[in-house]
């Protein structure tokens, strides 16, 4: 498909401080030209979406232009990282691509950027760093400071553009993303885009601390300062300019408020009743490019203007000409399901260590895995709470600190949210980092990077995540609902995740390894009772991509037995139970790998037995052995000679006592109540 050549002013996409000094004309005519490109594009959208050809909604940002085309030109496109919210589209068609790609995501047509599984302003394009929007306003920091600071760990001195609305500013994601910038000391300027309204809600219903958001500053250890985007926009660029030299020279964040407007509303549906009286007319007297186009014209550039403004509108014009000749998308479900997970890459090129086989327990084999990758993995990142010096509340990543230092090894402040966004930043950029959560009871605060951010990201983006999320998970140590849950239904129930559940040392190792190589998000379930239950033998396993696989640990006809986690151990016992007591042998499967499910040999063993056992921690309502049951009986109907027994946790939170925990949880006893039972 041929695009309509830009027109030549659109070529350049830079600004150099330089240029500021004493502006050319043409450095004065082309800042004006993305600033009328950007808004007309804006409200040829608006026209679009009302003629029905644009779908879902549309959120404008015309009278942000005066803030988003100097700072998307002043930025360093080749070097910087930032992540552009929903009144930027004059920062998306300066970053990169061309009109008719912005259009074809608007139109979420065949050749949408986003394969059309986005819309509208919900699109980036992580091969240029621009890392795509999602919806939940504060969770686009963090991997903003990851992708930045991966940038700089790359020996590139990139800025990352950070921005977020008055109304944004109230979410906790903004505060940790703040902090952990200040922290890190990461090249990062924060722009608040104010414009006094979170959709309906005005400034002073959304904070009582005064409305000068950039004194918020002091309190992470940052500079601050406030900015008219709406008064000369070559002063805005010039203050812009410095903000970001300062920033690349200091490697220190800043947070710029930028006092905006929002002409039109909140989105394409917003009546905007809630506005007083004469504010609208308020806001386009303060509407910063007829007053630029004005002052230009009295510089004696009129002429040109016009001329620019009918070139620059026929281009719009034949760019959505073209764009809506787009055929709609592929909505075939193949094409879809494919791009859920990004491909997997072939093996890395592991050395064969450790050769020989030590004993150890779960957490020296996890140990070991972490010390083996990052020797030999120049890309790894080892991170969470407590890991440094103190080496992990579980000791799993004892020496790491000291044998790797920082900054491949560290600790992170109390903030999952900002910290997996973090992560997430870092792995789109070519980082792979290891995220170890205390406990897995914390992931709930990082539960939108994870599910949200992360694990849609190749779908929506076509960019590989590549993330491994330990999570020491599980009861059985006495320590209540808040650090022994089991969160695999809670994570699973959500698209794009992979995620391994070994249950000896060796798989654990495997796991790391297998899981680490991964191109996407994998969470890593470690039960915390597992960690120190004797020493096995570990070594290096040619093989340690089977751990995707379930393993048979025991053979038999008389029924199909599936667990995965601390439950294995547990229902080995119980086979060898019935078999010694009942003569009823089983097939035993240790899962694994709970996503994706690779379930053929257990639907072989169903369809043989023709019974089915599934046992797992995690409450029985609503917990993973449900997706077990379905998926192994549904296509294993007729061979079925019994209900299945599904055997879980009550449908409780976990009880603290021991003696409450062990009524709560699966015991040996209680399954082998449950199965003679179910046996008759
Ligand atoms: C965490 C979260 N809660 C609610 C919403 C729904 N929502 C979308 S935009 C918006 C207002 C955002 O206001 P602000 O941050 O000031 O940005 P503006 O739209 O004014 O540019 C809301 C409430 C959301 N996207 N994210
Ligand atoms: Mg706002």
């Amino acid at each position: 498909m041929a695009f309509p050549t830009p027109p030549a002013i659109l070529a350049g996409r830079d600004l150099r401080p330089a240029d500021l000094e004493n502006p050319s004309a043409a450095t004065l005519l082309r800042l004006y030209a993305w600033m009328h490109f950007a808004r007309t594009a804006d409200n040829r959208i608006l026209d679009l979406f009302r003629q029905g050809l644009i779908k879902g909604t549309v959120t404008g940002g015309q009278g942000n232009e005066g803030l988003i085309v100097p700072l998307a030109l002043l930025a360093d496109k080749a070097l910087d990282v930032v992540c552009l919210t929903h009144r930027d589209l004059g920062g998306h068609l300066i970053w990169s691509d061309h009109l008719c790609v912005h259009l074809n995501q608007y139109f979420a047509n065949a050749l949408s950027p986003t394969k059309a599984r986005e819309g509208n302003i919900h699109r980036g394009d992580p091969k240029n760093r621009s890392l795509p929007m999602i919806s939940h306003l504060g969770a686009m920091l963090g991997p903003v400071l990851g992708a930045t600071d991966s940038q700089r760990r790359l020996g590139r001195p990139a800025v990352g553009f950070a921005f977020f609305g008055d109304g944004s500013s109230s979410t906790g994601d903004i505060h940790e993303s703040l902090n952990l910038a200040s922290l890190l000391s990461l090249p990062v300027v924060f722009v608040i885009e104010n414009n006094r309204y979170a959709y309906s809600t005005p400034t002073s219903e959304q904070f009582a601390a005064g409305t000068e958001l950039w004194r918020r500053a002091a309190g992470y250890g940052m500079e601050g300062f406030a900015l008219d985007a709406t008064a000369d926009v070559v002063a805005t660029a010039r203050t812009l300019a410095a903000a970001i030299e300062k920033v690349r020279a200091t490697s220190r964040p800043i947070l710029i408020e930028a006092h905006t407007l929002r002409l039109r509303g909140h989105a394409a549906y917003d009546t905007c009743n809630y506005l007083k009286p004469g504010e609208s007319d308020e806001f386009f007297a303060r509407d910063v490019l007829p007053k630029f186009r004005a002052a230009l014209a009295a510089a004696g550039h009129a002429a040109p203007l016009d001329a620019l403004d009918a070139e620059l509108g026929a281009f719009i014009e034949a760019c959505i000409k073209v764009s809506l000749a787009v055929p709609r998308p592929n909505a075939a479900v193949a094409a879809m399901a494919a791009d859920l997970f990004a491909p997997p890459s072939p093996p890395l090129p592991w050395k064969p260590e450790p050769a020989t086989a030590e004993n150890l327990t779960m957490a020296q084999a996890l140990n070991r895995a972490h010390r083996k990758i990052l020797a030999e993995r120049p890309e790894s990142i080892v991170l969470g709470q407590d890991i440094g010096v103190y080496g992990g509340a579980f000791k799993v990543t004892e020496d790491l600190l000291n044998e790797f230092g920082r900054p491949r090894v560290f600790n992170t402040p109390l903030a999952e949210s900002a910290c997996t966004g973090y992560a997430v930043g870092l792995a789109l950029n070519g980082h792979r980092p290891i995220e170890e959560f205390q406990f897995a009871d914390f992931s709930t605060e990082a539960m939108t990077q994870i599910t949200l951010n992360a694990a849609t990201m190749h779908f929506r983006s076509g960019a590989a995540c590549p993330l491994v999320l330990r999570f020491p998970c599980g009861g059985n140590v006495t320590l209540g609902s808040f650090h022994s849950q089991e969160l695999e239904s809670v994570f699973l129930a959500m698209p794009g995740i992979k995620a391994l559940y070994p249950s000896t040392p060796q798989d654990a190792f495997d796991a790391l390894l297998a899981a680490y190589e991964d191109n996407n998000p994998v969470i890593l379930f470690e039960h915390k009772a597992l960690y120190r239950r004797g020493r096995h033998p570990v070594a290096w396993n040619p093989n340690y991509r089977d751990v995707w696989t379930p393993k048979k640990l025991r053979a038999g006809d008389y029924a199909t037995f599936v667990t995965y986690g601390e439950m294995v151990h547990l229902a080995a016992e119980v086979c060898d139970y019935l078999a010694a007591e009942y003569e009823h042998t089983l097939d035993l499967f240790d899962l694994r790998c709970l996503s994706p499910l690779r379930l053929d040999a257990i639907h072989a063993s169903v369809a043989r037995t023709g019974r089915l056992v599934v046992l797992h921690e995690g409450r029985r309502t609503h917990g993973f052995g449900a997706e077990l049951v379905a998926g192994l009986t549904e296509q294993n109907f007729a061979a079925l000679k019994a209900a299945p027994l599904r055997i879980g946790s009550l449908d409780l939170p976990v009880p603290f006592a021991p003696e409450l925990e062990q009524a709560f949880r699966p015991t040996k006893d209680k399954v082998i109540e449950l199965v003679t039972a179910w046996m008759g």
